[in-house]
């Protein structure tokens, strides 16, 4: 592609994400017009060839794909002018951008909820804009490499449209029209990292109680969380095909155990409060019935309604 060819873009939000999505658009040659609320953090990009707006609006006018990248759905609808949910008509700031955005792209990177993302779509629907909306599997210093995953949902024709364009930013993946999808994979992304970092602060907050160093116990636990993963894929088996009876390591016994996690904790003097939930989910588990079975079958006793599962089963119909 000439690099005459290349779509201008305009971000807004020049935090930390917003920098580096702005950096990669540079790097591929992208006209890139920036804003953010406080003035200041373009210098860096403005010496590699950036403009930077005076006003959101004016960010807005510069180019066809409009990429907002802010701390929150409250920022993104405060710059964007669109009415503050929850609040009566009339009552939202009408901001000065509204109306500029017909005929343009809107993609919010912008981290929030399925329903957040859903509401900005309708919203820039009846702005005449055309919308997509991302989630970032990325840090700051991934974005343009291709390990940097950017999730995108909305309309299919936009996504080819654009796919090019947010390329520049590392390797893109669509999942369907619907505009909360990449929010919910996100969400849920997010959801087991933190998982996973919270096993390791307690982990790291045992053995650091006997004094041993981090940096010595780390290697340990990233081979066997490495050994663990492995087990992911069975448990998802399990889980779509609502069968948990396969298993080496029985529900009942886990729960058992978990006790000793807890109590070791105590004795230690390293707070439980990560683990109490999972030891209660445990207890649950047994309650229900499925202590001879796997520990995949505690899955379903997470959902609050049941109605919105895509298996759509009642918590107690999983076979041991
Ligand atoms: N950084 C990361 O590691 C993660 C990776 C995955 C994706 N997240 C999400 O990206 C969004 C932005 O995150 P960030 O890292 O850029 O965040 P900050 O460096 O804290 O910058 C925040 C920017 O948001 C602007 N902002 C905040 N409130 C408002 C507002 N009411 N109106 C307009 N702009 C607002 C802020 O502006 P200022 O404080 O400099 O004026 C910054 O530009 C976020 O959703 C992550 O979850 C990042």
């Amino acid at each position: 592609m000439n690099i005459d060819d290349r779509t201008p873009v305009t971000v807004i939000g020049l935090g930390a994400m917003g920098r580096a999505l702005a950096g990669a658009f540079l790097d591929k040659g992208h006209p890139t017009t920036v804003w953010n609320r406080t003035a200041g953090k373009g210098g860096e990009l403005t010496e590699r060839g950036a403009t930077e707006a005076a006003t959101a609006a004016e960010a807005v006018a510069a180019s066809p794909v409009v990429v907002v990248c802010v701390l929150d759905y409250h920022a993104v609808r405060e710059v964007l002018g669109a009415p503050a949910l929850n609040v009566p008509e009339g009552s939202g700031d009408p901001g000065t951008v509204t109306g500029l955005l017909a005929g343009r792209t809107l993609v919010n990177l912008t981290n929030g909820t399925p329903r957040q993302a859903r509401e900005l779509a309708r919203w820039a629907f009846e702005q005449g804009a055309d919308y997509l909306d991302g989630g970032i599997m990325a840090v700051p210093p991934m974005i343009g490499s291709p390990g940097s995953l950017i999730l995108c949902s909305g309309s299919p024709e936009t996504f080819t449209a654009h796919e090019r364009t947010l390329s520049a930013l590392g390797t893109v993946s669509h999942l369907g029209e619907d505009a909360g999808r990449a929010a919910l994979y996100d969400i849920a992304l997010l959801s087991a990292m933190y998982g996973m970092f919270g096993g390791f602060f307690q982990a790291v907050a045992m053995v650091g109680s006997e004094k041993v160093p981090a940096t010595e116990f780390t290697p340990l636990v990233v081979s066997w969380l490495d050994a663990m993963l492995t087990s992911l894929p069975e448990m998802a088996k399990a889980y779509d095909a609502n069968d948990h009876s396969a298993t080496a390591s029985n529900l009942g016994m886990q729960a058992e155990a978990f006790v000793n996690l807890l109590d070791a904790g105590r004795d230690q003097g390293v707070s439980t409060e990560l683990l109490e939930p999972m030891g209660a989910l445990l207890h649950r588990g047994v309650a229900a019935n499925r202590g001879g079975g796997d520990l995949s079958a505690l899955i379903d006793l997470l959902r609050t309604d049941p109605a919105r599962s895509a298996n759509a089963r009642s918590n107690d119909a999983g076979s041991e």
